[in-house]
């Protein structure tokens, strides 16, 4: 049995190479299906070294990630926000999905491709690993070593896939020769194993790249090292009143793994606090830098603020209220001096995501907003920032609340712009007064008598005034309101209703503390915030 390398010419006819003619009649599978088989093997083997590599450079070196986060930021703002409106917090996974059966697509097309026509197939690989290289290194806060990963995953498939498709060759061109259907037997026998053998290799490797990533463990096990100081301003306690008790309800403070998580990353990025810092530059006298060790040295400052996402829908549960640790975002650019005409601070996070929100707000005396490090009374969890990220009251999150911050650039509206504003968002985000209705949910099963509806509402930094109750068409009535530690967090209310039998609408409408009404008109999220009074049909029996 000779095995002839790729390219070399077919011994028996000149007239090249047709494996479909070598094929006897029966039941045989023809080559293709191997050769594909071999493609989506040999690549997903590639992937897996890949993913090994990336383990060691970095995790978002990884050529699937780094090309998934270069479709989520080259996406155009409408497309994203339906990927958003179909799959909502799923968006990631379904992405990640997508990605992979492309792949599987056009590894399977390779092996095709490799056995039909080599060189094409290792072409077609190539050219796709080298584009990955090329996308990854160029992600935010890559270096070239970021090419690595799929370079070498794409070296490995290659090689994988002319070996698989040599037991293919050997498989198929003994068919003509003398026992040619044991050989036959023998030599499938073989393909398939050495296709089984290369799979559960590519398993065992991705296992131990999950392993191997330490750079997540590493900077898990810093953050449970790390002890929070007492914060030099408590916040005051949360009165006994400010949950009303009613089940159902959003507890007035949210959980830390209750908490909503909105970002475009597609691996939470892993920041090493030893290596992180906080340069505050830009239009500033004094620019300078702060490390780990800098801020907790600060006098920190506790706040409950509630944040909100710009693409909550009305009633959506894309916000949350927390008790941040942090240090006055305004006192650090008191420190570096912001200059004449400067209008914006541009954050900027591990993962190249920006926020501008206005130098004004940020230096308003009495807005607390904060270069928080902890959330609830630990610090930040990876997925909400660690080690460190902005809480402005009364912003959206996009316009304010970078996750993972490392810089602070004092500049211009007109000079640069925030990371949504260009896919279609409103430059300046300011939260809008709303309200929202937890129980009941519609289709609960409810008696007549007394029902009990109750929600939350919100106007941060404003302050949540009233809400009221309309049930059908019936005038508005006022609501119980919870107690809150201030203007910056939402309020719990809750109203008994004396509920007759039939079918109900019942909406929530409130007023914040400057006497504005909660607006009627419904509006979708983009491009500055929803609007519209939470409606819920209810049905009591
Ligand atoms: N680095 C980074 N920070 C970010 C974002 C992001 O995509 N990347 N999203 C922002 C948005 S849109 C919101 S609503 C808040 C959400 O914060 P959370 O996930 O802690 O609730 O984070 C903000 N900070
Ligand atoms: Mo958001």
């Amino acid at each position: 049995m000779t095995i002839r390398p790729p390219g070399e010419p077919e011994p028996s006819d000149g007239a090249g190479w047709d494996p479909g003619e070598r094929v006897p009649p029966g039941p045989r599978p023809r080559d293709g299906w191997w050769a594909a088989l071999a493609g989506v093997v040999a690549t997903g083997a590639g992937l897996a070294v890949a993913e090994l590599a990336a383990a060691v450079v970095d995790p978002a070196s990884s050529p699937v990630l780094a090309a998934g986060g270069a479709v989520v930021d080259a996406v155009p703002g409408w497309l994203k926000d339906l990927a958003i409106d179909w799959f909502g917090t799923a968006d990631k996974a379904v992405l990640l999905a997508t990605i992979g059966v492309v792949a599987l697509a056009g590894a399977a097309l390779a092996g095709l491709l490799e056995r039909r026509r080599p060189p094409w197939g290792a072409v077609l690989l190539g050219v796709v690993g080298a584009a990955a290289a090329v996308v990854a290194a160029g992600r935010p806060g890559a270096n070239v070593v970021w090419a690595l990963p799929s370079l070498v995953g794409v070296g490995a498939a290659v090689a994988l896939l002319r070996t698989l498709l040599r037991r293919v060759e050997t498989w198929f061109a003994e068919d003509e020769r003398p026992g040619a259907d044991r050989r036959y037997a023998v030599d499938r026998r073989r393909f398939l194993q050495w296709a089984g053998v290369t799979a559960a290799g590519a398993v065992v490797v991705l296992g131990v790249s999950r392993v191997v990533s330490a750079g997540g463990r590493a900077v898990q096990a810093a953050r449970d090292a790390i002890r929070l100081p007492r914060p030099a301003t408590t916040a005051p306690p949360v009165p006994a009143g400010a949950d009303l008790g009613v089940e159902g309800v959003a507890p007035y403070v949210t959980p830390n793994p209750e908490f909503y998580r909105i970002d475009t990353a597609l691996v939470v990025p892993q920041v090493d606090p030893a290596a992180w810092s906080l340069t505050v530059t830009g239009l500033v006298d004094e620019p300078f830098t702060l490390t780990w060790d800098d801020v907790l040295a600060l006098p920190l400052e506790e706040h409950h603020v509630t944040l909100a996402c710009v693409s909550n829908e009305v009633g959506g549960d894309l916000i949350g209220n927390a008790l941040w640790l942090g240090f006055p975002v305004r006192e650090l650019l008191a420190r570096a001096r912001p200059q004449a005409g400067a209008d914006m601070v541009l954050s900027r996070s591990t993962d190249g995501f920006t926020a501008g929100t206005p130098l004004d707000v940020l230096l308003e005396p009495d807005r607390d907003c904060l270069l928080a490090v902890g959330m609830n009374g630990e610090p930040l969890p990876p997925e909400h920032g660690f080690p460190a990220r902005l809480v402005v009251p009364g912003l959206y999150g996009y316009v304010s609340a970078t996750k993972w911050v490392t810089e602070l650039k004092v500049t211009r509206f007109a000079d640069e712009q925030g990371y949504w504003t260009p896919r279609g968002w409103s430059a300046l985000g300011p939260i809008k007064l709303s309200s929202r209705l937890d129980v009941p949910r519609p289709g609960d099963d409810l008696p007549a008598g007394t029902v009990t509806l109750a929600g939350v509402a919100w106007a941060q930094h404003t302050g949540v005034e009233r809400v009221e109750v309309r049930v059908d068409d019936g005038a508005w009535v006022a609501a119980e309101l919870a107690d809150t530690v201030g203007p910056d967090t939402w309020r719990q209310w809750r109203l008994d209703w004396d509920a007759a039998p039939g079918d109900h609408l019942v909406a929530v409408r409130a007023t914040d503390a400057d006497g504005n009404v909660q607006v009627e008109a419904q509006a979708p999220p983009a491009p500055d915030g929803a609007t519209g009074w939470h409606t819920i049909e209810l049905t009591v029996v």
